[in-house]
């Protein structure tokens, strides 16, 4: 695995500061690691590029200065002295279907009855059983290499169903056959975008990443990780979520799912984030759902909080919490 370490330099030239990026070890990480300071080098040219080797604790060790990581793995609330300080570009959010190779030109539709399908995330098999009740579930493990792996080199899955935005970093993008739609299963929170955590007291790495941010990316995943949060959802709850931004609107719908499907809730809101482009005094540092956003207008990350905030309170006053806990209990005793 690549990690990169560069230097700030002063107006002299002198070395003033080394800037270390942890990564996780799967080869997913590491090219979500190399993205992001690609894109440092480009902002930051003064960059140095050496191999290491970095484990993912190192930043509360002081080890590294920033760590790379999906977003959606990140929980809603961070250990104290840590921060989100940039979320990247969303990628397609969406997830895929990737077909055993003996399969190529079905979709989920014309798969014969009692295919096996490969997935352990509880939202794709409960959103995916109501769908195509003709269709079987099973846990499927590892990291995307080994899934693939066990996918191309047994015969114990029909297909798979992976992130479209990990299967595209990974070059994977041919394997595609089949991109669901919100009508089919909709994403979960935070999927396809990257997120740099820092250490919470780090201004000047705060600062340096802050440009990283996507304004409109961020605002939606506030608004996703908020409306998480409110439900307690970890990240292995049958939660999903959609959202656009259209104009100065932001639109959220979220559901909660009994495991197999046949029980749900989903609502749609939408909040105004139209804003005066006044950004906060720099000296707030304020943090929502984890994300430290210093260089984009605060009202609007208000109303995207609120808006998450708002929905799974209407979620819950329909019973979304009967229905995730009786998921919980199930998932927890198989
Ligand atoms: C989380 C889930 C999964 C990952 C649960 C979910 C999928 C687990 C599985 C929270 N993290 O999505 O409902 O399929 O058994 C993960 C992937 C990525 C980030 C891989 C994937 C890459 C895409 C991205 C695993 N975390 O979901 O295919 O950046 O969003």
């Amino acid at each position: 695995c690549i990690a990169f370490m560069f230097s700030q330099q002063d107006g002299n030239g002198k070395v003033s500061r080394v800037i270390r990026i942890g990564t996780r070890k799967s080869q997913l990480a590491c090219i979500q690691t190399d993205s992001v300071a690609e894109k440092l080098k480009g902002l930051y040219p003064d960059v140095h590029i050496e191999i290491g080797d970095n484990l993912f604790t190192a930043l509360e060790r002081n080890e590294v200065d920033m760590v790379v990581h999906s977003l959606k793995d990140l929980p809603t609330a961070l250990p104290p002295g840590f921060t989100i300080g940039a979320v990247l570009k969303r990628e397609n959010p969406h997830d895929a279907v990737v077909l055993h190779p003996k399969n190529t030109g079905k979709s989920l539709d014309t798969l014969p009855n009692k295919s096996v399908i490969g997935t352990s995330s509880l939202r794709r098999a409960a959103q995916l059983k109501k769908r195509f009740p003709h269709l079987e579930f099973k846990d499927i493990r590892g990291n995307l290499n080994t899934r693939l792996k066990k996918l191309d080199e047994k015969d114990d899955f029909s297909a798979i169903i992976l992130a479209a935005a990990g299967l595209r970093r990974m070059g994977w993008e041919s394997r595609v056959s089949q991109i669901l739609g919100p009508e089919d299963c909709m994403y979960a929170v935070g999927q396809g975008a990257i997120a740099i955590e820092v250490r919470a007291k780090d201004k000047d790495i705060l600062e340096m990443v802050s440009v990283l941010h996507d304004p409109n990316t961020v605002l939606r995943c506030i608004a996703e990780r908020a409306f998480l949060r409110r439900l307690e959802g970890g990240c292995s709850v049958p939660v999903a979520v959609h959202t656009e931004v259209k104009g100065s609107q932001l639109y959220l719908t979220g559901a909660v799912y009994s495991l197999d499907g046949s029980d749900s809730l989903k609502e749609t809101m939408q909040t105004s984030i139209a804003s005066d482009n006044k950004v906060e005094e720099v000296d707030e540092w304020v943090q929502r759902v984890g994300v430290t956003a210093n260089n984009m207008p605060g009202p609007a990350q208000d109303a995207s909080e609120k808006l998450g905030l708002d929905l799974a309170n209407l979620l819950l006053s329909k019973g979304a919490k009967e229905i995730l806990t009786v998921a919980r209990e199930l998932n927890d005793a198989r």
